[in-house]
């Protein structure tokens, strides 16, 4: 996908084998009785699949945002409310911890209550709910897998008259789940929104180049929080059109200064990088509501 490489203006970056996954998950539907929907709570705007209702048609959702841990908070539950004001059932977990997960169980059996007491007014017995994990790359989908189904989990192998080679986890007594989750790519309205994804490792960061998520990075840290580039690196101020001295700066505080006070531009770049993606600013959300809204 190499004519897939960015530059500031081209965002219309789209995995070939997209269109087959989607059609993968639509056919699933039928099988699927409630689709946990999965964001990341450091960007639930950008990592969200806007249009997964088409795919879905109507089944019941749970809006599960996973690395609630690693957010802002104040900023996340901004847009959660927004969410939930749109009727959506939200569940922030922490999936290295586990916290909230039993909600999604409970949410859960609620939806069943109500799909039996349906198919009984239809005559049918019973049954167990059926669930699709769906969301974007890297946000936390087989995590989620792994802590619903913990130790209690019997696999349940195909189901007679399923032709497709479907398996399902039993994550609790009533409550099955599909053991493969559903991969989509959000789509990428503007370039801001495609920085967001690659900072968070949900679109292949190949395709910017490091300078420019590097400096993305500065940016948006010295507009939302400047005072952890003060903390972390010594920069109160950034001068975006000669970019050597903050460079220089990050290189000295950072102890990548090679002898004579000389550095390698693309070290810094990536040292920015890394920093980021191991959360050494500490809690963030790059998403904010009023720039959607605009
Ligand atoms: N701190 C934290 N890390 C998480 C959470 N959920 C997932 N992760 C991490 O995010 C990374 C991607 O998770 P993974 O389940 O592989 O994502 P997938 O690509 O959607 O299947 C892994 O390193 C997980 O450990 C969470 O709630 N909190
Ligand atoms: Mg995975």
């Amino acid at each position: 996908m190499e004519n897939n490489r960015q530059n500031s203006t081209n965002i219309n970056w789209y995995p070939g084998h997209m269109a087959k996954t989607r059609r993968e998950i639509a056919e699933k539907m039928s099988l699927i009785d409630i689709v946990y929907e999965v964001i990341d709570a450091r960007m639930p705007l950008s990592s969200k699949i806007v249009d997964i209702d088409s795919l879905i048609k109507g089944k019941p959702k749970i809006l599960i945002v996973t690395k609630y841990d690693l957010c802002d908070k104040k900023e996340t539950d901004t847009i959660l409310e927004f969410y939930k004001k749109q009727g959506y059932q939200v569940v922030p977990v922490d999936l290295l911890t586990g916290k909230n997960v039993s909600m999604i169980v409970s949410l859960t059996k609620e939806c069943m209550t109500e799909m039996n007491l349906k198919r009984k007014e239809k005559g049918m017995k019973p049954r167990s709910i059926r669930a699709l994990i769906v969301g974007s790359p890297n946000v936390g989908k087989s995590t989620l897998i792994n802590r619903l189904v913990g130790k209690k989990a019997t696999v349940i192998g195909n189901r007679p008259g399923v032709t497709k080679n479907l398996g399902w986890i039993r994550i609790h007594r009533d409550i099955e789940l599909l053991d493969s989750p559903g991969i989509l790519w959000p789509k990428l309205e503007n370039q801001k929104q495609a920085t967001i994804l690659a900072c968070f490792s949900a679109i292949r960061e190949e395709i910017l180049d490091v300078s420019v998520l590097a400096t993305f990075i500065l940016k948006i840290l010295m507009e939302y929080y400047p005072e952890r580039l003060l903390n972390r690196y010594g920069l109160d101020t950034i001068d975006f059109s000669d970019i050597e001295p903050t460079l220089s700066t990050i290189a000295k505080k950072r102890g990548a200064l090679a002898k004579g006070g000389e550095f390698d531009y693309d070290k810094v770049y990536q040292l920015i990088v890394r920093d980021f993606k191991e959360g050494m600013f500490g809690p963030i959300t790059l998403d904010r509501l009023e720039e959607r809204e605009e």
